[in-house]
Parts: structure tokens; C-alpha cells; sequence
């Protein structure tokens, strides 16, 4: 194909050209690290793919603006060589956005799509290594680079990256093209639905398999980042607490298999009665905590102890500035910062420990959604979602149904909230091919390797959750779930538990099931993490009969798995803002608000469930559907523009503990 690009999807993962993901070091205690490699030469090692923090030593540059953009239905780009020259007849796009809302030929379009823009490398400093990251691409993605193409990326809500020291010009405008397509295929995650054997989700236009809009193109920030040759790659923090000490293991793998000499210090920063933030040490530790590490072949290992240590958590989200450097400390080869927060997380029979102390979860999924902008990273709405959440007295968040925004991941750990970090499944049914589950396998596995290597260091997430709502056959259809589709989804759940801990063996691991999904599916996990929907899609209108429902299945989720935490990771009702109703009926904002209140008060007297997430934080955009007024799932609490409804209130009440 022309570019060098061959069709290579379903198969997850960066390919060619100094690309990388997911395929180095593994997280966890005890994890390998990056075997030493030969050293080879700069441009074809993969590029780090750590968050671009600036340093003495780095610097990093978003690319946000406006850029070229054209839709290729026809798909001709490739073929006709569109990256070789401008792209003619373009409009222009900001980045970084869903293009969906913005252009009416493009709201529910499905194909390949181009971006386009010019970069110039001069300001950046010589002698570096220039490497260009994306924040995601949905779904798959190919680049060049003035013609030269770099690689690809398949796979919606992770970063990739590639190394262009060689390929990028001084003294002259480069031309950055990137091909983002979006189709929804069977094979992909999240997948489009087997439309023959679905009878519900055919009405629904665009036809996905799940329920909410598929926002596609650059949604996260592309930048551009120096480094030098011999850089830090990747650090895998894991912290631990000894009595009054917090205990940080450090694990670093260095570029190019260098040798020599590695720092790691740990401070707290603090604000002066000026607001600013000095690098000077509070609390009890008295200096910054440092350590020493030869590091050979690549690879270094090293603990450091922290003296009474303040530990990470909801009520006092401390954390420690860490700066790793390589070579001799006054004139360090590379300097590289990041926030550490010491906790511990741990299931304990029927209970959930953070820090050894039992935690009950409140809060939400919510979606990364908003008009105009789509999925495109919205740093005012989310400031002013974590705001809310904190008003509400929510603790927690679920990433559903995909990896967020890393901003969202740093907002959480400086706000405390614990978070159950969600990979792309969602939806995943398994009476569809073999052929087809098992491309979407692979997929998920790639995608939840990418996601621990890119998430593993923060100390918000609490548990993962490999998938929400997998089902034997697509819902509401009359047919009986065909043979050997639990036994599919069983094989398939088996594998990725059995991997996720290879991975990251600190956090526990879950799935997240629907009412009346396989025992066998959740039941592997560490906690069981339910949705349920009694008073809405079961038992609709009848409130009076929700406590014994809820109390009934509650019961028999324990007695199944017991001793295992419970968490309800979804339940509630749409309510269209505005609509009233006395005595309560569905769709109005009372009906919505005793709904979740009676979940509230039925699952508080069970001892082992340990969170409640009413669904969800916000309305949101789905794709249209006899059930979706306005094009909008309303089970917010909170209206899409960010209004309370009145259970927004009641849980507000309910959370603080004004109201049993
Ligand atoms: C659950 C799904 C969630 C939906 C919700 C609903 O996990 O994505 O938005 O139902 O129907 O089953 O509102």
C-alpha cells in the first residue's frame, strides 16, 4: 500500500518505525523490566511513552490549533498519496476535538478521515530527540511525517508516538498528516453489533453495540517533546507502607541500554503564604528523601523510605513531587518529574482496604462527552466535573467505558478520588464468531498492556475493570443464548484475568456485569462489580417493589461469591430535567431521585457491599434511539450543560450524611 501502510487491524499495538506501546517493561513489583537490549541505535528504539512533563532536560510543545482536515469516503488518500503534498480542498479542524459536531457531513460519519498541519522544529532545542506523541486516535491511525510515513496506531482511547529526529527538518515547515478512521467493525473494541443477530440495537442509528455516541478523530492532544539521546523511558513506581514509613519501590528502565549513575529523589512540595509552590519538605520528613542506583544494561531497581510518612488518600491526597535523573547530579543527562502517592490497596475478605482502612465508594461512571467538542479533552469541563463531584461528596469515579484523558487521571489523584479505571470492552457479546471474539482478544489484551503501562503510577486507581456488561447474545433479543457463547466468554475472561495481574500484581481486578450476566464471568474477579436496573428496565414504574428486588439479587450476588466485595457500579433512572411528577413517575426528576435514594438505602445494610455509583455523572450524547430522547441518555444526575437534577441534590444529602 502506498506509504508503507499495510491493513494490519484487529491487531492492536504501534507498528514500524521507532513506534511503540505496551511491549516493553510490565508493571508490578515484581515485573521483569525492559530486558537489556543491544544497544541499538536512537531513531529505532521506541519512544518513551511517559507523560510529557517538561524538565531541564525536556520540553514539550502542544500542537492544539487549528488544523487541515478532509473526509475520505471514497478512500482515495492513501492510493492518491495525500500525505505526499497539502491536502486540497481542506477545512479546517480544531485539535484536539471530536469532529462529529462540527461539521453536519461528518456528525455520523464512518471511514478515514485527514489531518494536516505544519510544524516547525527551529524553536525546539538542537541535539535532542524529537518525538511526537498522541494523546489517542479513535479508532486507528497512520502517519507521515513530509511524506515519510511513521507508523500506525489501532486502538481508541490510548497514546502512541514515534520518534522523528530524522524525519523532521529544520529551517523549513514540516508537514504532519495523519489518516484517523473510524469505521465500527465486529472486530474492534468496543465493537459494532452483529446486526443480524440483534433486533434492538438495529433500530439505533449509528448502529454501536453500546450506548453512547462514537466520538471519533484527535480527541487527546498531539505534542511534540524533546528528550536527550540517554533519557528516562519508563519508571514503575509501587509504594508500600511500613508502620509510620511509606516505602516507594522504583523500578527505571533508561534508553539505548545505558549504564552509569541514577538519583531519585522525593520532596513534598508546599504552598507559601504567597500561593506559591516551593520545593521545600513538610510534615514530618525533614529534607527530601534520596536515593542512589547503578543503573546497567538499562534497567535499575531501588527502594527509597519515606519517615513518617503522609500517605495518599481521598481525605488528604498528598503527593510527593519524585524528580529520577541520570549521570552526575549537577549536570544531569536527564531529568524526569513526576507525582507519587504513597497508598496501599488490598481486598480483605469482604472488604476494600486503602491504606488498610475499609473505604465505601460513592460516585459515578461518567463519559467523556460534552456538545460540540465531543470526546475532544475539555480541561474547563473537567475542572468543573471534579468540582462537582466533590460538592456531591463523591469519593470515587469510573472511567466507563474506556481509559480516560490522562489529565483526568492527574485531577484525581490531586483530588482524591479513588478510581476503578476501566479498559474499551464494553458490550462485548459472545455469541458472534469465534473468529471475531478472538480479534477482539487480542485487541483487549494489547489495549489493557498499553493501559497499565500508561496509567500504573497513579495513585487514584484502585481497581481495574476489564470489561462492563459482556453478554452471552445482544439484549433484548427472543432468542435463546446459543451454544457454547457463556463457555466463549468464560475462556476469554480466564485469559485476561490470568494476565492482568502478570501485569500489575497491586491492584485487584474486576469486571463489571449486568444483572442476571454469568456468574462464571464476574465471579473471577476480586470484587464483584454489578449494574442493575430494577425500577427502570425491570420492575419500570413499580418503586414500591425495588427494596425486595434489589435486596433479593444483592443477596443472591453474595451468597454466589461471597466472601467478596460488592460494588454496584451502575443503577438508576433517566429523568428529563424540568419534568415533575408527584407521586413520582418514570422520566420525571422525583422519580429519578427516590430510585437511586432507595438503592442507597437498601445497599447501606448490606455490610459487604463497599460502593454505590448511581448511573450516571452526566447526561450524555448516544446514538439515536427510541429510548434516547433527544439523542441523549438523561440518567444523569446531573443535566449535560452541568445542571443538578434534583437527585444531585438528594445525594448530596445522602452522601454528606444530612439524610439516611
Ligand atoms: C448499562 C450500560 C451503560 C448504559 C446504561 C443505560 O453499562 O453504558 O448507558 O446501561 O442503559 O447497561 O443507561
Amino acid at each position: 500500500m502506498a506509504g508503507g501502510g499495510t491493513e494490519r487491524d484487529a491487531g492492536a499495538g504501534v507498528t514500524r518505525r521507532g513506534a511503540v506501546c505496551g511491549f516493553g517493561m510490565l508493571a508490578g513489583a515484581s515485573a521483569g523490566g525492559a530486558a537489556a537490549k543491544p544497544a541499538p541505535s536512537a531513531s529505532a528504539e521506541a519512544p518513551s511513552l511517559l507523560y510529557p512533563h517538561p524538565s531541564p532536560t525536556r520540553s514539550s510543545r502542544e500542537l492544539s490549533g487549528l488544523w487541515r482536515f478532509k473526509l475520505d469516503p471514497q478512500d482515495l488518500g492513501e492510493a492518491g498519496r495525500w500525505f505526499g503534498s497539502t491536502l486540497q480542498d481542506a477545512r479546517r479542524i480544531p485539535v484536539p476535538c471530536s469532529w462529529n459536531d462540527l461539521f453536519d457531513d461528518a456528525q455520523d460519519y464512518f471511514g478515514p478521515a485527514w489531518y494536516e498541519t505544519d510544524l516547525w522544529v527551529d524553536g525546539e532545542p538542537a541535539g535532542r530527540r524529537l518525538v511526537l506523541r498522541f494523546g489517542s486516535a479513535v479508532y486507528h491511525a497512520r502517519v507521515w511525517l513530509n511524506g515519510e510515513y511513521l507508523g500506525e496506531h489501532v486502538g481508541g482511547y490510548l497514546p502512541f508516538a514515534f520518534d522523528v529526529t530524522e524525519a523532521a527538518r529544520r529551517g523549513q515547515a514540516n508537514r504532519l498528516t495523519v489518516r484517523v478512521e473510524n469505521r465500527l467493525r465486529l472486530d474492534r473494541v468496543p465493537a459494532a453489533p452483529d446486526v443480524r443477530a440483534s433486533h434492538f440495537y438495529q433500530q439505533d442509528y449509528p448502529q454501536t453495540a453500546y450506548d453512547f455516541f462514537p466520538y471519533a478523530g484527535l480527541n487527546r492532544p498531539v505534542v511534540l517533546c524533546t528528550l536527550p539521546a540517554v533519557h528516562v523511558k519508563d519508571v514503575t513506581v509501587v509504594t508500600g507502607l511500613d508502620g509510620a514509613d511509606g516505602l516507594v519501590d522504583v523500578e527505571l528502565e533508561v534508553s539505548r541500554g545505558w549504564s552509569g549513575k541514577a538519583r531519585v529523589t522525593l520532596q513534598s512540595p508546599v504552598a507559601t503564604a504567597a500561593g506559591a509552590v516551593t520545593g521545600a519538605v513538610t510534615g514530618a520528613v525533614t529534607g527530601a528523601v534520596t536515593g542512589a542506583v547503578a543503573v546497567s544494561g538499562g534497567t535499575a531497581r531501588l527502594r527509597l523510605r519515606i519517615p513518617k510518612v503522609r500517605a495518599w488518600s481521598p481525605a488528604d491526597p498528598h503527593l510527593y513531587e519524585m524528580s529520577v535523573s541520570l549521570g552526575e547530579a549537577a549536570a544531569p543527562l536527564d531529568l524526569y518529574r513526576m507525582k507519587v502517592g504513597v497508598r496501599t490497596v488490598r481486598v480483605d475478605g469482604e472488604r476494600l482496604l486503602v491504606n488498610g482502612e475499609p473505604v465505601f465508594l460513592t460516585g459515578f461512571g461518567r463519559h467523556e462527552d460534552f456538545p460540540i467538542h465531543g470526546k475532544g479533552l475539555d480541561l474547563p469541563v473537567l475542572v468543573r466535573d471534579f468540582e462537582l463531584l466533590r460538592w456531591i461528596g463523591a469519593n470515587s469515579l469510573r472511567t466507563s467505558h474506556y481509559p480516560y484523558a490522562e489529565e483526568a487521571l492527574q485531577l484525581a489523584d490531586e483530588y482524591g478520588l479513588l478510581v476503578i479505571a476501566e479498559t474499551p470492552a464494553v458490550s462485548l457479546v459472545f455469541s458472534d464468531p469465534a473468529e471475531v471474539i478472538e480479534a477482539r482478544y487480542r485487541q483487549l489484551e494489547q489495549d489493557l498492556h498499553e493501559i497499565v503501562r500508561r496509567d500504573k503510577n497513579h495513585p487514584c486507581i484502585i481497581l481495574w475493570s476489564l470489561a462492563n456488561e459482556p453478554i452471552p447474545k445482544p439484549f433484548h433479543t427472543t432468542d435463546p443464548v446459543p451454544p457454547g457463547a457463556v463457555e466463549a466468554g468464560t475462556r476469554f475472561f480466564s485469559r485476561l484475568f490470568a494476565t492482568a495481574p502478570e501485569l500489575d500484581s497491586t491492584r485487584p481486578v474486576a469486571l463489571v456485569s449486568v444483572q442476571g450476566g454469568p456468574p462464571e464471568w464476574v465471579g473471577q474477579g476480586d470484587v464483584i462489580c454489578t449494574n442493575s436496573y430494577d425500577g427502570w428496565y425491570g420492575l419500570s414504574g413499580r418503586l414500591d417493589e425495588v427494596p425486595g428486588a434489589i435486596a433479593r439479587e444483592v443477596e443472591a450476588l453474595h451468597a454466589r461469591h461471597g466472601p467478596k466485595p460488592v460494588i454496584y457500579t451502575e443503577f438508576g433512572a433517566d429523568a428529563l430535567a424540568g419534568d415533575h411528577a408527584d407521586p413520582p413517575e418514570m422520566w420525571s426528576e422525583e422519580y429519578q431521585a427516590e430510585l437511586i435514594a432507595t438503592y442507597w438505602s437498601v445497599l447501606r445494610k448490606h455490610p459487604y457491599v463497599v460502593g454505590a455509583h448511581p448511573w450516571a455523572f452526566a447526561d450524555f450524547k448516544t446514538p439515536q434511539s427510541l429510548t434516547r430522547v433527544g439523542g441523549v441518555n438523561q440518567k444523569g444526575v446531573f443535566t449535560r450543560d452541568r445542571r443538578p437534577k434534583l437527585a444531585a441534590h438528594r445525594l448530596r444529602e445522602l452522601w454528606s450524611g444530612r439524610r439516611g
